[in-house]
C-alpha cells in the first residue's frame, strides 16, 4: 500500500532542556530537505551513515546548530519511507529552529502518531504492533515494558494466528457451501468445524482473561486501603511504602481525603489510596471523607480491608456487607496483632483467613505482599496479553459469533446463519491486527484451488 505523498517532520524527542534532542522527517523528500537545512549532507556517500554538519537558516544562512544526521531510503526504515533525521542539541529553543527550517524547506509538520500510522499504513506494523509503541513508552513498571515489547515484536500475531487461520478457513469453506444449496455439509465436515471451533473458543477465551492482567500492567492497579476509622489504615499505607506519608492519629477520623502512594507489586505498577475510616457518628466533613471511600471500594483492582484486631465492635454491619461485595477482590487484614487479639469466632466467616499484621511494628507485611501478588496474578492464565479496549471488544466480538456459529451447527441449522456469524467472527478478529478479512478469505478460497486452474 502506498502512503500518502507529502514529507512529514516532527520533534522526537521530549519538551525540556537535555543534551540531545531529535528531529525526525519521513517521506519522499526526507532527503533534499535534510541536505536543505544541513548542507553538509550532500556530501554523504551512503545511507544510514551518521554524518556532521552545521544546520543553517535556509534564507539567512545563519547556522542554528552543529549536529548529526543521518538518510536511510524507503523501504528498510521505521516508517517504510525515505527517512531522515537531524541529531541537536536539546533545548526546546534550537530544536524548534530546525524543526522551523526543516518544515520551510518542505515537510509538513507531522500530526500525533503519523509516524506510527504510516509504518502501520505501509505495512511494517500491524495495529496491535502500533498500540504497543503507545504502551512501551508509557510503561510503568518493568513487567509492563516487557509485555509491550514483546506486543511490538508481533506477540499477539503470533499467539492468535492460528485462530484467525482456522476462522478464516472454516468460514471460507462455509462460503463456498452457500454456492451449492441443494448439498449438505458432510457429518464428518461438520464435526471437524464444531471441534476446531471449540478449540478456537478457548484459546479466544484464554486472551479475553488476560485482558484483566494487560489492564493491571498498562494503567496500573488500584489497590484500596479501607475498614473502620482507627484501625490503623494510614499506618499501614505508611508501612508498606516505608514512607511517613498518611498522617496517623489515635483520634477516629484522622484521614478525610484520599492519600494516594505509587509502589509497584511484582513488576504490577500499583496505586495505594488510603481511604476515610468508616464509622457511625462521623459530623459533616468525615461524612464526605466516607462517601470518598464508597466510590474508592467500588473501582479498586484490590481491596486490603483491614481491621482492628482488638476492636471486634468495629466490624459493623456496613463492614461485613463490603466483605459479601467485595469478596473476590478482598484481602481481610487484622491489624495491631502485636496486641492480644479478640476472639477470631467473633468474626464473620470470610474474615476468618485475615492475614494478621502490626503496621506500627511492620510484623507479617511479607504476608501481605505474597496475597497481594497472588491477587493480582489470579487473571494472568495465559501467555497472549491484550492491553487495550479496542483488542477487547475485537477478540469478545469474535468470540460471540463463533459461539453462535457454533450452536448452529450442532443443530444442523441452516449453514448460512452459521456462514454469517462465522463472517462476522473473521471481521472481528482481523480488526485486531487491521487487516483486510475479505482479501484474506479471498486468498484463502483461491489457495485452495489447484494449481494451474
Ligand atoms: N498497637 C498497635 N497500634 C497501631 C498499629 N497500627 C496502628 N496503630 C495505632 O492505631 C491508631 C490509628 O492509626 P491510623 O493509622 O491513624 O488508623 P486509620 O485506620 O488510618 O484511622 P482513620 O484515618 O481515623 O480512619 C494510631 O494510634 C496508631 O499508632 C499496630 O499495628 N499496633
Ligand atoms: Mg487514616
Amino acid at each position: 500500500m502506498l502512503s500518502a505523498a507529502d514529507t512529514i517532520a516532527a520533534i522526537a524527542t521530549a519538551a525540556g532542556n537535555a543534551a540531545l534532542g531529535i528531529v525526525r522527517i519521513s517521506g519522499p523528500d526526507a532527503k533534499d530537505v535534510l541536505q536543505k537545512v544541513v548542507p553538509a549532507a550532500n556530501a554523504m556517500n551512503a545511507p544510514r551513515q551518521l554524518r556532521f554538519g552545521r544546520a543553517r537558516d535556509i534564507e539567512s544562512g545563519v547556522i542554528i546548530d552543529e549536529v548529526l544526521c543521518f538518510y536511510a531510503p524507503a523501504p528498510a526504515t521505521a516508517t517504510g519511507e525515505d527517512v531522515a533525521e537531524i541529531h541537536g542539541h536539546g533545548g526546546a529553543l534550537v530544536l524548534n529552529q530546525l524543526l522551523r527550517q526543516v518544515l520551510h524547506a518542505g515537510a509538513r509538520l507531522a500530526t500525533p502518531g503519523e509516524f506510527t500510522r504510516r509504518a502501520y499504513t505501509n505495512g511494517k506494523m500491524d495495529l496491535t504492533q502500533a498500540e504497543a509503541v503507545m504502551s512501551l513508552i508509557g510503561a510503568r513498571s518493568e513487567r509492563a515494558a516487557r509485555t509491550a515489547a514483546r506486543q511490538l515484536g508481533g506477540a499477539i500475531g503470533e499467539a492468535l494466528a492460528a485462530e484467525y487461520d482456522h476462522v478464516t478457513r472454516i468460514s471460507a469453506m462455509l462460503e463456498v457451501c452457500l454456492d451449492f444449496p441443494d448439498e449438505d455439509l458432510p457429518a464428518e465436515q461438520t464435526f471437524e468445524f464444531i471441534k476446531r471451533l471449540t478449540e478456537v473458543s478457548e484459546k479466544l477465551l484464554g486472551a479475553v482473561r488476560s485482558y484483566r492482567m494487560g489492564q493491571l500492567l498498562t494503567r496500573g492497579a488500584k489497590v484500596v486501603i479501607a475498614g473502620p476509622s482507627n484501625a490503623g489504615k494510614s499506618s499501614l499505607l505508611n508501612a508498606l511504602i516505608n514512607e511517613d506519608k498518611a498522617l496517623v492519629d489515635s483520634v477516629p477520623g484522622t484521614t478525610r481525603d484520599i492519600v494516594e502512594a505509587p509502589f509497584e507489586i511484582d513488576g504490577i505498577p500499583v496505586t495505594f489510596l488510603d481511604t476515610a475510616g468508616l464509622r457511625f457518628g462521623a459530623k459533616k466533613v468525615e461524612q464526605m471523607g466516607m462517601e470518598k471511600s464508597r466510590k474508592a471500594l467500588s473501582q479498586a483492582d484490590l481491596i486490603l480491608l483491614v481491621l482492628d484486631g482488638g476492636d471486634p465492635k468495629s466490624v459493623t454491619k456496613e463492614i461485613v456487607e463490603i466483605v459479601d461485595l467485595y469478596e473476590d477482590s478482598l484481602i481481610p487484614v487484622l491489624n495491631k496483632c502485636d496486641l492480644p487479639l479478640f476472639d477470631s469466632r467473633a468474626f464473620p466467616a470470610a474474615l476468618k483467613d485475615a492475614v494478621q499484621i502490626s503496621a506500627s511494628n511492620k510484623l507479617n507485611l511479607d504476608e501481605l505482599h505474597q496475597e497481594m501478588s497472588k491477587k493480582l496474578s489470579a487473571g494472568q492464565a495465559t501467555d497472549v496479553i491484550l492491553t487495550t479496549a479496542r483488542q477487547l471488544t475485537a477478540v469478545e466480538t469474535a468470540l460471540d459469533h463463533i459461539t453462535t456459529a457454533k450452536i448452529v451447527l450442532e443443530d444442523n441449522g441452516p449453514p448460512e446463519l452459521a456462514a454469517a456469524d462465522m463472517r462476522w467472527a473473521r471481521e472481528a478478529l482481523a480488526s485486531l491486527w487491521g487487516r483486510d478479512a475479505q482479501t484474506d478469505v479471498i486468498d484463502t478460497i483461491f489457495l485452495s484451488f489447484c494449481l494451474g486452474k
